[in-house]
């Protein structure tokens, strides 16, 4: 991304020597229902491209649209050819609790796509955006305030995957010069589009439970504390990142958080504002998956090298999730 720029600061995009064309693969998931939108907005619609193996209506209505196996190299080569695409954003992946129902499948797309994106990066000199996951820390990892560089040793199949992407693209980089960036998100709560299928889903299902029903039942335990960030600032992080000029980059992927909180917290963030809000808690799988992920993480390197600073705490975000989804169900 920053090879476009001509000047620039971290997070300030400057003039383009030429206009970038994006491909965005996943497009129809909780990240991408929100970045395509914002990206149409600060460039043309006809310049974002968003593609999946599922439709989203609202997606395609608003720019192209196109269908997209991310295993399928061939078709990926054309979409990028016949377009001109300059920069991939690429989403498609099975997240954590999906993934262990069908861990191969897990291991298919998210591996493939990576590779396939990445070698046809040398090809076609793309600019990648891929994101990574707090998945990759495992139960050897420290688990406060855990930094970039550590152990990572995961339990689930995604996890796993996200470290062969983490490991590739930083081998790409060095090796062919590809300009990869990632960000390893922690639950991402947003009130547009469902997740689909992480262990940190509760916390937006919990939001819809609060407004429709007034009651939820947790599946993981009350005091189960994992980092998250809320849409908007996810969305800054990522545009920040993907615009950061490359010369301040130190590394390739970046660690990024906004707030720390156990399902028991957000249930009483969220009743000082629904009362009589009620929880239960009947833990299943992803209570072992969340066991093995990090409380906190340090995200110092990405407040240092390109200036990432959250607006959002858990009292600000659960207002505002409150307020914007009340609006969407009325
Ligand atoms: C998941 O729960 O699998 C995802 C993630 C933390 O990457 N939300």
């Amino acid at each position: 991304f920053g090879g476009y720029l001509r000047t620039g600061q971290a997070g300030v995009p400057q003039e383009w020597d030429h206009d970038p064309r994006f491909l965005v693969t996943g497009a129809s998931g909780q990240i991408g229902a929100e970045l395509i939108p914002l990206l149409r907005e600060k460039y043309s619609p006809s310049s974002v491209i968003a593609s999946d193996v599922r439709l989203n209506r609202e997606l395609m209505e608003g720019g192209p649209f196109v269908y997209c196996d991310v295993q399928d190299k061939d078709n990926l080569a054309r979409i990028i050819l016949e377009n001109g695409v300059s920069h991939v954003v690429h989403l498609a992946t099975l997240l954590s609790a999906i993934g262990e129902r069908n861990p191969q499948l897990a291991l298919r797309v998210n591996t493939h796509g990576i590779q396939n994106i990445l070698d046809l990066a040398i090809q076609h000199n793309l600019h990648i955006y891929a994101p990574s996951t707090i998945a990759v820390f495992g139960k050897t990892t420290p688990r406060h305030n855990t930094p970039d560089v550590t152990i990572k040793e995961p339990s689930t199949m995604y996890g796993v995957t996200k470290v062969h992407q983490e490991l590739l693209g930083s081998y790409y980089n060095q090796k062919f010069g590809v300009d990869y960036r990632s960000l390893r998100y922690p639950g991402v709560i947003s009130s547009r589009t469902m997740p689909g299928g992480g262990t940190t889903d509760y916390a937006v299902e919990i939001f819809h439970a609060a407004l429709t029903k007034g009651s939820y039942d947790c599946f993981l335990a009350a005091d189960t504390a994992l980092p998250f960030i809320y849409m908007p600032d996810c969305l800054k992080a990522t545009y920040e990142l993907m615009m950061a000029p490359n010369v301040g980059l130190k590394q390739r992927t970046y660690n990024v958080t906004a707030m720390t909180f156990t399902p028991a917290e957000l249930g009483e963030a969220i009743a000082r504002q629904v009362p009589g809000f009620e929880m239960r808690y009947i833990p299943d799988f992803r209570q072992e998956i969340a066991r093995t992920w990090p409380v906190s993480v340090d995200d110092s390197n990405a407040r240092k090298d390109w200036g990432w600073a959250p607006k959002y705490d858990l009292d600000a975000m659960t207002k505002h999730m409150l307020d914007s989804l009340a609006d969407r169900l009325k």
